[in-house]
């Protein structure tokens, strides 16, 4: 496939609120960024991707835009994010933005002109519809709980919202629209911005007509799950060809696709190598394991054995048609290692080994903030110390299935967004270093023992591991196998065992033991070289030369090895 810009890269992503606050005002900020670029250099980033920081009231954390060209007061400044891309750009550093326009704020002034006159040209900017004998136009679910459709007071109309009803949904089909919306991709676009990961984008493209277009019930709250347009509609390719072609070939952007509940065939047309819409996708197939459509309390733990699966399945439909973007974790989902490593067996070692995973798999790797200091969930106690509003929402649904309250937090301590949000934690000073004021959420409670300060101290630590293997990818030798080689598995039925081959100029085997039992293994080729193991002590010490003719190897619980075969 072609070759970019972008494809060798480490890309790193920033949940603004929760990085670093300079101001004390317990909000993480853009100058905290700036602030950190060093550090991410360090950690061989090369694309920065910023979950939005637009001006927003927050009712979903920014996900809610009022102004597209603003960004947040309490975040900064435009001139700050200005700055943050001439110092990133010093530094080898693109920065993204967080694309949303499946919806915006109910506070952005499209919406306020649509309320005030929903006849008018700007009624035309959203869904707006007749209730039907008094009631919502159909009885979809929004994803975070409740009717999609929110009524207009004074009137028998209602807007569609398939998030929060704060997330009035834009109308794609009205042309205007588009405009307004490329023009304001390629604003930023002209600015410097290297490019955008797209969010919840399955979700423009509607079915016709909205009015009592039902699906059948799959709840006790009479609704049924919005998400199964999806899979009914059709045409949302032309918006996508429509928004590549006017802003993002144009400006050689990178764009980063946040896509769910697609069609199987459509997965290589995305992101196709020659035409694809998307530069990129990220790969959910993990974080779908388990997952039940009565909500987060149905939904089964994943193990290591489907951890790997997962992946696996990912790089066989993918394969060299497409260029996947890899996560094990974001701004919604719990901590990667508290999910896919069991609780007893967390350590510095399998994190450092699901970090290896990660990093070897075909692909463009997203680091999450903290991901790279391996920090984990964290845990509330009561209901009312619940922020995201998902996680609220799916509590509720949880009690009136009937858990009990401890059962019912018990689920949200192992799903909720907050895992993933609350503050980086830099050192173990109050507040984990992350602010000078009260956090806008707790700060996990392990920060005195998982923190940036410690871990640069300490040269076996995740941090220091995470920037050998981050280096991987720029290495002269090796890092055109790793970045464009192919994928195969070894041993893909083994039980708590992940391995595989990247094959390029080199001929590359990740071996990795997912349990903590030893395990020996015999490879047919001889070890030419040990780029990188996760365990320096003997046992586990695999030498040049190893290998071949049926010798056995052996792995030391949990270790992950990157060799070079002859
Ligand atoms: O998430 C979209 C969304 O991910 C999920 O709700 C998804 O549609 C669902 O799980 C499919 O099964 C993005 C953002 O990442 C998130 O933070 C926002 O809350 C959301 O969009 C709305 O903007």
């Amino acid at each position: 496939m072609k070759k970019t810009w972008w494809q060798g890269k480490i890309a790193y992503q920033i949940y603004p609120k929760s990085f670093l606050d300079t101001t004390g005002n317990g909000i993480g900020d853009i100058r905290g960024i700036i602030s950190k670029l060093d550090y991410l250099k360090k950690l061989h980033v090369g694309i920065l991707w910023l979950s939005p920081c637009f001006l927003s009231p927050l009712a979903d954390e920014g996900y809610d835009i009022a102004d597209y060209y603003r960004i947040d007061p309490r975040f900064g400044s435009n001139e700050d994010l200005f700055t943050l891309v001439e110092e990133g750009k010093k530094r080898g550093i693109s920065v993204i933005l967080d694309l949303v326009v499946n919806h915006c704020s109910d506070e952005h002034e499209w919406f306020q002109a649509a309320l005030a006159d929903p006849e008018g040209p700007y009624g035309k900017y959203f869904y707006i519809e007749e209730g039907v004998d008094g009631h919502a136009p159909n009885n979809w679910r929004s994803y975070f709980g409740g009717s999609v459709w929110e009524p207009i007071p004074g009137t028998n109309k209602y807007y569609l919202h398939l998030f929060h009803k704060k997330q009035p949904d834009l109308n794609w089909e009205n042309p205007r629209l588009r405009e307004e919306i490329y023009k304001m991709i390629n604003w930023w676009l002209d600015r410097g911005i290297a490019g955008f990961r797209i969010d919840a984008i399955m979700n423009i493209k509607k079915v016709f007509p909205l009015a009592g277009h039902d699906y059948p019930v799959d709840r006790e709250d009479g609704l049924s799950s919005c998400a199964q347009m999806i899979q009914e509609a059709r045409g949302i390719g032309d918006f996508f060809r429509e928004m590549r072609d006017r802003c993002f070939v144009p400006h050689d952007a990178f764009a980063v696709a946040e896509v769910f509940d697609e069609r199987p065939e459509q997965a290589s047309v995305l992101i196709g190598s020659e035409d694809g819409y998307f530069s990129s996708m990220f790969d959910f197939q993990a974080n779908c394991v388990g997952r039940s459509d009565k909500g987060w309390y149905d939904g089964k733990p994943v193990g290591p054995d489907q951890y790997r699966d997962a992946c696996y399945q990912t790089q066989k439909i993918i394969g060299k048609r497409g260029f996947i973007s890899t996560i094990i974790e974001n701004h919604d989902e719990p901590r990667g290692v508290s999910r896919y490593i069991p609780a007893e067996e967390l350590s510095d070692r399998s994190k450092k080994f699901l970090g290896t995973m990660q990093l070897m798999l075909r692909g463009l790797p997203f680091i999450y903030q903290g991901q790279e200091i391996g920090m984990e969930n964290t845990h509330v106690d009561t209901p009312d110390q619940i922020s995201d509003i998902s996680a609220r929402d799916e509590y509720r649904v949880a009690r009136e299935a009937g858990l009990s309250q401890d059962e019912a937090m018990a689920v949200v301590n192992r799903m909720s967004r907050d895992n993933a949000r609350t503050p980086v934690q830099w050192s173990d000073a109050p507040q984990a270093g992350f602010t000078s004021g009260k956090p806008w959420l707790a700060v996990n409670p392990n920060y005195k023992k998982i923190n940036v300060a410690a871990q640069e101290k300490d040269p076996d630590s995740v941090l220091n591991y995470y920037r050998r293997l981050t280096a991987l990818r720029s290495d002269p030798v090796y890092g055109d196998s790793i970045v464009h080689g192919d994928f195969d598995p070894f041993m893909p039925e083994e039980p708590r065992f992940m391995s595989f081959y990247r094959r390029g100029d080199k001929k590359l085997l990740v071996l990795g033991n997912f349990s903590m039992n030893e395990k020996k293994v015999r490879i047919s080729d001889q070890v030419k070289k040990v780029i990188l193991s996760n365990v320096n002590s003997d046992p586990g010490q695999i030498r040049p030369g190893q290998g071949g003719e049926g010798t056995e190897i052996s792995l030391a619980p949990y270790q992950a090895l990157i060799l070079e075969l002859a």
